[in-house]
């Protein structure tokens, strides 16, 4: 039993994934993913926009064994607003498997800093989606920014694609690597060609900085079929929106499973059939070690690069 009720309609994770067909190359990293308390030992925030299931650091382990990861990569979820402890609890006992993503605010001593990079924190997230959490003011963004890129780490941005247009130029400008969750979150039913996500591309085109996460396609799709009951080919809408990303910026993408899944209505994948979308949109094994392994131990495991 939860500690928490929750919200009306939630779709708790798959607890049976199926193993994926799709051999993961060795090393391989789920580049977003998050835990969600449990409740009764990390409550969730007063803030939250939404009460999830419970999803422990045992149970995440459980599955990146089951599908053939080697690391997490756990991103804090806006329902534990900036308190990191559940995140930083789970990175810190990965054994060195797992990096975290932490949301912080101004106030946040250069102690407390510290103490999450040597929890495993490599990032700060910072949220545009308003159904999620207010955003961050742009000074308090670019102050926390400057102090995290003394520390080696890079930003993370969740928006919808309607907001790129007001926030390239201050995006572009942060003195950090600048992540982006889910392609900056495309309409796929619009054209691949089209302006909106020409703006993104040509985002990614004219900033060297700027990353992309490829994932999300469970939340991205429109026409499905969802990646449910063995389904072969899910989420064709989403192939070729991520396909051109990863085929044009092939050292700056990133691709995770997005587990436990938060509010998504319509349906809960099967993990391991999201595994098997990788190759749908990383063709080659070259493009395939660059997305899942190579790219997230570069921003995230550099030292292991160094010892090589
Ligand atoms: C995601 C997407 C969502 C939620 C969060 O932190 C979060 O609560 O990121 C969403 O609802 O679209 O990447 O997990």
């Amino acid at each position: 039993m939860s500690a928490f009720e929750k919200t009306p309609g939630w779709l708790d994770w798959d607890p049976r994934p199926s193993r994926p067909r799709f051999r993961l190359p060795p090393g391989a990293v789920d580049a977003h993913c998050h835990v969600f308390g449990p409740g009764a030992e990390f409550p969730y925030a007063p803030e939250r926009k939404y009460t999830p299931c419970d999803a422990s650091k045992a149970q995440l382990f459980a599955l990146r064994d089951h599908l053939g990861f080697a690391r997490n990569v756990i991103v804090q979820a806006t329902c534990h607003g900036a308190d990191n402890r559940a995140m930083a609890d789970a990175c810190r006992a990965s054994g060195g498997r797992a990096r975290g993503v932490a949301t912080v605010r101004r106030g946040v001593s250069d102690a407390e800093l510290r103490e999450l990079h040597e929890a495993g924190v490599r990032g700060v997230r910072f949220n545009f989606v308003k159904r999620l959490a207010d955003s961050t003011p742009r000074d308090e963004l670019l102050e926390i920014a400057v102090r995290v890129a003394r520390l080696g780490w890079h930003v993370v941005i969740y928006f919808e694609a309607p907001e790129l247009e007001g926030l390239e130029g201050f995006l572009a400008a942060l003195p950090t690597t600048v992540v982006v969750d889910h392609m900056g979150r495309p309409d796929v039913s619009r054209p691949l060609d089209g302006p909106e996500f020409g703006r993104f591309l040509r985002f990614l085109r004219e900033h060297p900085n700027v990353w992309s996460k490829v994932g999300g396609a469970d939340r991205l799709s429109v026409t499905g079929p969802p990646a449910v009951k063995g389904e072969p080919a899910p989420y064709g809408d989403v192939v070729p929106f991520a396909r051109r990303v990863v085929e044009e910026f092939p050292d700056r993408v990133l691709w995770g499973t997005d587990w436990p899944h938060p509010n998504l209505k319509s349906h809960m994948p099967d993990d391991g059939l999201l595994v098997d979308f990788v190759p749908r949109i990383a063709v080659t094994e070259q493009l395939q070690r660059k997305l899942l392994v190579d790219n997230p131990m570069r921003l995230y495991w550099p030292e292991a690069g160094k010892e090589a």
